[in-house]
């Protein structure tokens, strides 16, 4: 297998099983010329109003700077998307990305409602307003096979398909702490992950079980997890999503600090560089995970050396009951990546095929070397934080228009439309995909609970191996050494 070529999987779905090699979409056509609009503006008439130029948010002096080792440069002309002029960017290292745009928004209509917040006899609640309309047709997959198509549904039914056992597990009382759901999230985290090739790197956070599919775990694996199985992935260590694999998945495990997958990714950039190769790390932060003080620290590193970050920004509107309103004043968390040089993007995170092409677009980028790229995908948390919250705080209107979005049902109807999904192949396909989570609950039901003394093992380095730098300077050069 190609060094760049998707994993998949230690147990490929039969689907994938016909599936061709995954090339992705054929590279963009090389970088844009300066003068000319995004791509994505000409197929784009419904955006905005252009917002008039912040004082801030033009470069200062406005005149070409010259810096070591980076070349500043003012664009003229309107930007994609604000008519501001287009900040100064660091010049790649190595080959040039695949658009010199700062910005892009793939997005077939933009979100218009109101979140408003009301005390009644000292409660808080909030008032939903805005028309619940149906959503637009998903885009055109850009050089996505029919297999793929049909590959990436199979993927986003067997995500749903686990969540719904993990939630019986937990009613059983098979669960040993809380269950978190990616309801509604699927397609985020299933195209994106499917961008990644076999070479990348990933971090999920707690609602990616899709993208953990993706990467080849099963859900037996995940459901071990959850029930603290001694065949879990942890060994029965942690009864949640604490796990990865150093292994050929190379899925670093998540962190429950919100944020500190950023650095710790854009370490792992920095450390297969060293090693020399650039590589793309994807990772995953919510809304509220956006406002911590780690977030901006490890963004800003991935933007001063140019490294391969991929950070999809899941904006499902929500962090715990806290509305995105309350988290932050800006309504496009994409315009951060602005502050620090990067190139952004947004799309609707219930679009599968908008989500593919962005990421695989960062992920392009992320291996010529073009630095990182932060993808902000607009969705909505359909279920509470985890399955202990029944997300009262939550509108039902708001639940209703997202769920004429639900990403699962969208894709369906686009390949029957299409004509890839013949009568009764959809139904045929969930049948399947249910049986095979039934077979999958039944192999993680039958692991034991881990003996006791395993709580011992592992948790200091018991001679498993001798420490020793790996890296040795040697005149002025870091060289790797061969692994005895
Ligand atoms: C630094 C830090 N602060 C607080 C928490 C507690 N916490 C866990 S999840 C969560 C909400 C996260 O919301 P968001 O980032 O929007 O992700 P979502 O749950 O919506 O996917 C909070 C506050 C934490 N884990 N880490
Ligand atoms: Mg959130």
């Amino acid at each position: 297998m190609a060094e760049n070529e998707n994993p998949i999987t230690a147990n490929p779905p039969a689907a994938a099983e016909t599936a061709p090699a995954k090339g992705g979409p054929a590279s963009e056509p090389g970088p844009a010329r300066p003068e000319a609009p995004a791509p994505a503006e000409a197929a784009q008439p419904n955006r905005p109003k252009a917002a008039p130029p912040t004082e801030a948010a033009q470069p200062r002096g406005g005149e070409r700077r010259e810096r070591p080792g980076l070349r500043w440069r003012r664009r003229r002309g309107p930007s994609p998307r604000s008519g501001e002029s287009q900040p100064p960017r660091p010049a790649p290292r190595g080959a040039r990305p695949a658009s010199t745009e700062w910005f892009q928004d793939l997005r077939q209509e933009r979100l218009r409602f109101e979140l408003e917040e009301i005390w009644n006899e000292g409660k808080l609640a909030y008032r939903w307003s805005g028309a619940i309309t149906p959503p637009p047709p998903l885009v055109e997959p850009r050089g996505l096979s029919r297999e793929q198509c049909l590959e990436i549904f199979r993927w986003m039914l067997l995500n749903r398909s686990l969540e719904l056992q993990l939630e019986n597990l937990y009613k059983q009382s098979q669960v040993v702490g809380g269950v978190y759901f990616g309801l509604g999230q699927e397609g985020c985290s299933v195209a994106s992950a499917y961008a990644l090739g076999a070479g990348d790197w990933m971090a999920p956070m707690i609602r990616n079980q899709g993208s953990l599919l993706v990467r080849g775990f099963r859900p037996r694996d995940i459901m071990m997890q959850y029930m603290a199985r001694a065949d879990s992935p942890t060994g029965g260590k942690d009864g949640t999503s604490h796990f990865g694999d150093l292994g050929p998945r190379r899925v670093i495990a998540p962190i429950s600090m919100l944020g500190d997958l950023i650095p710790v990714m854009s370490g792992v950039c920095l450390g297969e560089r060293l090693q020399g190769r650039e590589i793309a790390a994807m990772t995953w932060i919510g809304d509220g995970g956006q406002s911590t003080g780690v977030f901006h620290e490890g963004l800003n590193f991935a933007a001063v050396q140019n490294l391969g970050l991929v950070l999809i920004v899941e904006n499902n509107l929500w962090a715990y009951s806290t509305p995105l309103q309350k988290q932050t004043r800006i309504r496009d968390l994409a315009i951060r990546a602005r502050a620090y040089g990067i190139p952004a993007m947004i799309v609707d995170g219930t679009d599968p095929f908008q989500v593919y092409q962005a990421a695989h677009q960062a992920v392009e980028r992320a291996r010529a070397g073009g630095g990182p790229t932060l993808i902000e995908a607009k969705l909505m948390r359909m279920k509470g934080h985890a399955i202990h919250d029944p997300a009262a705080y939550v509108p039902p209107p708001m639940l209703e228009f997202w769920r004429l979005r639900d990403p699962i049902t969208r894709l369906e109807g686009w390949l029957k439309q299409k004509g890839w999904l013949e009568e009764g192949a959809a139904e045929a396909l969930r049948r399947e995909v249910d049986s095979e989570t039934l077979a999958e609950r039944d192999a993680a039901e039958a692991s034991p609970m881990p003996p006791p003394e395993r709580a011992f093992e592992g948790v200091y380095c018991d001679g498993c191996h001798q420490p020793r730098p790996r890296f040795l300077g040697r005149g002025g050069r870091r060289r790797p050494q061969a692994e005895s």
